[in-house]
């Protein structure tokens, strides 16, 4: 879990370029990837946990932050180079849009499954209690 540092390669006069290698730098195999776009300043997106999936996020345009939840302490993490990944492994998340037009994307280790969704807070924490993740983070 937490933030990967890309490379930024280039220089000012002609901009920079980014780059992630499945295996080398994200720890699953990529099955989906999607993008969240268009979102009110300040809207809060998110809620939830995930049982089993695993997700790296980036934001190519804008800032926006992104709250991790384990159960025991949450941490703000701040997208707003797209040089910077963020690592999700169970936690819950809350995601906060703080410059219009910003874009999040996010890749991701499964298909897109509603069961493997956990959308109550009490759920959550009950879940963290028992050590469902506990391997993993
Ligand atoms: C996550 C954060 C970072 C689909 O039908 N297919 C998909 O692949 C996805 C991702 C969503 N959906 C449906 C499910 C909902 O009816 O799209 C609707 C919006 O999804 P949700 O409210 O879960 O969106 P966010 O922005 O709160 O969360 C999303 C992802 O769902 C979630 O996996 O971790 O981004």
């Amino acid at each position: 879990m937490g933030l990967i540092q890309l490379e930024r390669l280039g220089e000012s006069k002609d901009g920079y370029l980014s780059f992630f290698e499945a295996a080398r730098h994200i720890p699953f195999e990529i099955k989906r990837i999607y993008y969240i776009y268009d979102v009110p300043i300040n809207a809060k997106r998110g809620m939830h946990a995930h049982k089993r999936l695993r997700q790296v996020l980036w934001c190519p345009y804008g800032h926006m932050e992104i709250l991790l939840d384990d159960g025991r302490e949450a941490v703000a993490y701040t997208l707003d180079t797209p040089d910077k990944l963020l690592l999700v492994e169970g936690q819950w998340r809350d995601m906060y849009w703080r410059q219009p037009g910003s874009v999040l994307c996010v890749a991701a280790s499964d298909y897109y499954d509603e069961e493997d969704y956990v959308r109550d807070y009490d759920e959550f924490l009950r879940l963290v209690k028992e050590g469902y993740w506990s391997d993993e983070r």
